[in-house]
């Protein structure tokens, strides 16, 4: 195939970040149309990259002149915008979550299933950085024995004050939900979610910060701090304990510094910024398996468990009790 000519709907932030690096840094794909329900941001983004603007996300979808679909629109039209592309029998790369509940990814695994052909990619950076995939090669190899435990952090600077408790699961855990079943290669048995002494820092509807539990089917422990108003910048760790040793995400290098008597290393403050080279990589990969026509990357399967999960998590933290992770077998489809 020649270049190519790929459709987003949702020029929001991501959106537009994605388009950028498609335009000026990864090679293979043109950005030809543009959508989104803000019609004047997208009008700008269109003029800027001499896209076509359409006003309907589904035209965008259903035109001929667009070979493949990124959806980086607001996580409630995910579905919606996912299953047009299925039904169109086109390559689609959608921001996670795939969907917001387990039902609507269910919908979409079963579409996909019908039409016979994998088409779907979830946006779980994570598995294309480097430091992750480092520590994925080494528990792999057998560098540290069998994986016993994992402990994750996820903290955000600060967080919107209207930010709400299942936003803490389905668009901050759900990486390291997605991530570690990866990284262990293992699947999830159980979930529970705690719930520490809350920040001062937190807005009103949101108890800040949370930890997520999951027990694995081999029997691994797995924690995650989630903080989103943790004050001092963007920080993501990851550590796997295993019979003998441990591995650890690697920090970015940041400049080391000594001054006024103090050594240090500034922080990162966002997550665009600490993943970028993840970013770039994932869509790099995903234009270039579109090309040869695979998918290659975390699919409409890996949406679905990580949502189930999530599911899962929200419910064990209402009811403030362990819950099991309901799964089906994967499908041979998606092995
Ligand atoms: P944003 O609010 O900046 O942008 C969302 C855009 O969606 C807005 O421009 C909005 O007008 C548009 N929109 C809303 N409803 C729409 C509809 N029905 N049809 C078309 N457009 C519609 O948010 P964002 O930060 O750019 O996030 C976008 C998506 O990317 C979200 O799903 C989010 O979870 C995901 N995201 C992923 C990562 C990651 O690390 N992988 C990081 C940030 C955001
Ligand atoms: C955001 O929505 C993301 O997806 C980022 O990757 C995540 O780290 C951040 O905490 C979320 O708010």
């Amino acid at each position: 195939m020649e270049e190519l000519r790929i459709g987003v709907v949702g020029t929001g932030a991501i959106g537009r970040k994605h388009i950028r690096r498609i335009t000026e840094r990864l090679k293979g794909g043109k950005v030809v149309a543009v959508s989104d329900a803000n019609l004047a941001g997208a009008q700008a983004v269109a003029a800027e990259y001499g896209a076509e603007l359409f006003e309907d996300g589904g035209a965008l979808i259903a035109s001929p002149g667009v070979d493949a679909v990124i959806v980086t629109a607001w996580d409630p039209a995910h579905k919606e915008y996912v299953m047009d592309a299925v039904r169109a029998g086109k390559y689609v790369f959608c921001e996670k979550p795939l969907a917001t509940t387990a039902a609507d990814c269910r919908e979409i695994v079963e579409a996909e299933q019908a039409g016979g052909k994998r088409l779907v990619q979830v946006g779980f950076m994570r598995r294309y950085d480097e430091g992750y995939r480092r520590m994925k090669e080494a528990v792999d190899g057998g560098f540290i024995g069998a994986p016993l435990m994992v402990h994750c952090a996820h903290r955000n600077a600060s967080m919107d004050p209207e930010y709400e408790d299942d936003y803490m699961i389905t668009q901050c855990c759900i990486h390291e939900i997605d991530l570690v079943k990866w990284l262990i290669d293992d699947e999830y048995e159980s979930v529970r979610v705690l719930l520490p002494r809350s920040t001062k820092f937190t807005g009103r509807r949101l108890h800040d910060p949370q930890i997520a539990q999951i027990r694995t089917k081999k029997g691994v422990c797995i924690d995650v701090e989630i903080f989103v108003n943790c004050q001092f910048g963007y920080d993501i760790q990851c550590q796997v304990v295993g019979e003998s040793g441990t591995v650890n995400l690697p920090d970015p290098s940041y400049l080391p510094y000594r001054k006024g008597a103090v050594r240090g290393a500034a922080l990162c403050t966002n997550w665009e910024d600490r993943f970028v080279e993840a970013y770039n990589v994932e869509l790099q990969e995903w234009i270039d398996a579109t090309r040869a026509g695979r998918v290659d990357g975390p699919n409409a399967w890996d949406g679905y468990v990580a949502a189930v999960t999530a599911d899962a998590m929200i419910r064990a933290r209402e009811a403030g009790e362990e819950m099991p992770v309901d799964l089906p077998e994967r499908p041979a489809f998606y092995r």
